[in-house]
């Protein structure tokens, strides 16, 4: 069985729905802790549940007999800076708890997420390589580079299967996004459509990586589901799809809707914005478990609008 931890989130409410079309309703627990959209909670098993409370944890992977874990519940870039301590409390422990079940035999193979941010200001902006210089400057980032640091060593140390994706900003239309630096990208499709118009809190030429969610959710379970043998990078992959700026997104929308205005006021995120890579080097993901990509920007702003208007 596969117990799904921030079910409720942007990406764990579509991994659970996908997980469960796959797999089967029953065989995937979806847990958080609150409760999420009608879609989520009318399609399989649900649980309350603390990621940070090892017991109760352990409870719900012991009644439920799961032996893989999706670890999807985080405090983004935005919000952690606003409380470094819970979010640090809330990303390192839930992991720590996870890692551990799996290190005790209680589960077999994992999924963490990692994110662009484990980049910092002096790494190299334009193709960032898998290998480089990490010093980041955000919470956010901080723990998601240690994360990483955390999953390697259980691997070799304990030989945890614990498989992980740098996702870059993520699009979606089935639920808002919490809390993050790239949440213009969704915002912006919403606001289009309700208001004809939209006020970007990053610059015009903030160029970010970035990802439809269907292409997030894909790589995961092309990750999870490759042969262990073929999985080379134990930190996490650099994972690449599209690259674009508020102003280049602006001009995708017009090609749908002529008139929709957008103009700029930057707030505390744009020095997070600045302290991330412009474009990722994917190639190990591409040689080592045959990634590619399927959404470009047209692709994403013609299924998000046709999807938000219904
Ligand atoms: C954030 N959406 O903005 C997340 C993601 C790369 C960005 O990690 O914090």
């Amino acid at each position: 069985y596969i117990l799904i931890i921030g079910a409720c989130g942007q990406i764990g409410t579509e991994l659970t729905l996908t997980l469960r079309e796959r797999y089967g309703n029953d065989k995937v627990i979806a847990s958080d802790i609150r409760e999420g959209s009608d879609s989520l909670m009318n399609s399989g098993p649900f649980e309350i549940l603390d990621a940070t409370n090892y017991d109760t944890l352990e409870e719900v992977v012991a009644y439920y007999d799961i032996s893989e874990v999706y670890l999807m519940a985080a405090m983004l870039s935005a919000t952690a800076e606003k409380f470094p301590m819970r979010a640090w409390n809330l990303n390192m422990n839930s992991l720590f708890n996870v890692l551990n079940l799996a290190k005790e035999k209680k589960i077999n193979k994992i999924f963490w997420p990692s994110s662009i941010a484990v980049f910092g200001p002096n790494t190299p902006k334009d193709h960032t390589p898998q290998h480089t210089i990490m010093e980041p400057s955000t919470v956010y980032g901080i723990s998601k580079q240690s994360g990483e640091r955390w999953c390697e060593y259980y691997f070799k140390k304990f030989n945890v299967d614990v498989r992980s994706l740098r996702y870059p900003g993520l699009i979606s239309w089935k639920t808002m996004p919490g809390g993050g630096t790239t949440d213009y990208a969704v915002e912006i499709y919403h606001k289009a459509l309700s208001q004809g118009r939209y006020s970007c809190f990053l610059k015009k030429d903030t160029m970010l990586p970035m990802m439809f969610m269907d292409d997030a959710i894909r790589a995961t379970l092309e990750l999870m589901e490759a042969d262990t043998k073929k999985i080379k990078v134990r930190s996490a992959y650099n994972l690449a799809a599209m690259s674009f700026d508020p102003a280049e997104m602006a001009r995708s929308i017009q090609k749908h809707i002529p008139d929709f205005t957008i103009d700029y006021t930057p707030d505390f995120r744009q020095d997070i914005a600045d302290s991330w890579p412009k474009s990722i080097d994917d190639s190990d993901a591409q040689k080592d478990w045959d990634w590619h990509p399927e959404f470009d920007l047209d692709r994403t702003t013609e299924t998000m609008l046709e999807n938000l208007k219904s």
